[in-house]
């Protein structure tokens, strides 16, 4: 690799020497192009091999560029403040350039106007997020983009959990405030759902035990036998032993049924069998946040959200700085 060489990916080589993704991964394959491998395994192509490359076939014009562009996102400038898309772009871009302050703005403004963690979870996180899946996925995102957008995620989510708990501490409550608990199985390690969950139930002034990721599902069933919450939350987007989870998710749902606990169960690594099996013996399969809101109005219609939505992506705006 040369002094000032660039490392490109795939996509981008393509792009300039104007081939398909697949032709330049078999010239690699055949050594017509030098390529290095990440840890992550992923091909990177210095710009010295291109344009090696390219002087061997005697065309100058592939001079390299000086700035990739791997997001094909639709730039916000283009979208209307008051579209759920032109705040996607924003924390998308936000959070893989760590611009903290953009980050946090995008999220209240569409929490802010919607009022609801739910919709925050399933119209603005799950999709740039999802992107960034696909980032990755692509080879145009290494891993720890991925990290350090869940990180600054998780920060900017869990203030508005601080918030909705010091809310809580001062309202006045009639009733017994319900119970939910909630947690990721046991080499599951994803925490985001978790924290959404915890930030809808706290909004409905739910008191809300959120046991994070990693949780032996032995261990979720002592817990409620010993909390008997009327909720339990399961997010499942990764299984460790594909044999083995199914036995274990049974004998939380027979913990549940005993003790009169509705248990909820999302994520993308249940299948289509589990989904079956759970709302065949009365649990829930939630596909997103807004599920668990036709929960908690089945379970307890009286306790209502505390935020009062303004309603309008531009109003949030300004409540948000
Ligand atoms: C962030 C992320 C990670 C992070 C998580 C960090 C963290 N702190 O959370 C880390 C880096 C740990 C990770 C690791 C891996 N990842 Co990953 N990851 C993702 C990513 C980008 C986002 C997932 C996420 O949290 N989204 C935000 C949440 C809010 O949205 P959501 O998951 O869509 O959930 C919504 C609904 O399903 C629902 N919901 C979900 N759970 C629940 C629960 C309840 C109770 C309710 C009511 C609703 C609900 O509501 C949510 C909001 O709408 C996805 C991409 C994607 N398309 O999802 C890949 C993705 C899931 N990962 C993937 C893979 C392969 C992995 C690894 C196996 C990679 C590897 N080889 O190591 C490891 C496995 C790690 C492990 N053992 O847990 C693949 C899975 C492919 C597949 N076949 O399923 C994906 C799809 C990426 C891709 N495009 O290929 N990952």
């Amino acid at each position: 690799m040369e002094a000032n060489d660039r490392l490109m990916t795939t996509q981008e080589a393509a792009e300039i020497l104007g081939l398909s993704v697949s032709t330049v991964k078999r010239m690699v394959e055949n050594g017509e192009l030098v390529a290095e491998k990440t840890p992550g395994g992923h091909r990177r192509i210095s710009t010295s091999a291109i344009e090696a490359y390219s002087g061997r076939k005697g065309n100058k014009a592939a001079r390299i560029l000086p700035i990739s562009r791997s997001e094909r996102l639709p730039e916000p400038a283009s979208l209307g403040q008051d579209s759920i898309e032109y705040w996607c772009g924003v924390l998308h871009t936000a959070l893989l350039n760590s611009r903290v302050e953009d980050a946090r703005h995008a999220i209240r403004t569409v929490h802010g106007s919607t009022g609801s963690a739910a919709e925050l979870a399933d119209r603005l996180i799950a999709p740039v997020m999802s992107r960034i899946g696909h980032g990755w996925q692509s080879g145009q995102l290494e891993v720890f983009q991925e990290h350090m957008a869940c990180h600054l995620l998780s920060d900017i989510l869990f203030e508005l959990v601080r918030q909705a708990r010091s809310r809580n501490a001062r309202s006045v409550r009639e009733n017994k405030v319900p119970t939910a608990i909630g947690a990721t199985p046991e080499g599951d390690h994803y925490t985001l759902s978790g924290i959404l969950c915890e930030l809808t139930l706290l909004e409905h002034g739910w008191d809300v035990r959120n046991m994070g990721c990693h949780l032996p599902m032995i261990e979720f069933s002592h817990a409620i036998t010993e909390i008997r919450p009327q909720i339990a939350w399961l997010s499942v987007h990764h299984i460790e032993d594909a044999t083995q989870f199914p036995q274990e998710l049974n004998h939380v749902r027979e913990t549940c049924r005993s003790m009169h606990t509705r248990l909820v169960v999302g994520g993308r690594a249940i299948s289509h069998d589990l989904k079956r099996s759970l709302t065949e013996n009365d649990a829930i399969f939630a596909e997103d946040m807004r599920s668990l809101l036709r929960v908690l109005s089945d379970l307890h219609p009286v306790v209502r959200s505390a935020i009062e939505p303004t309603g309008s992506l531009h109003r949030g705006l300004h409540d948000s700085r």
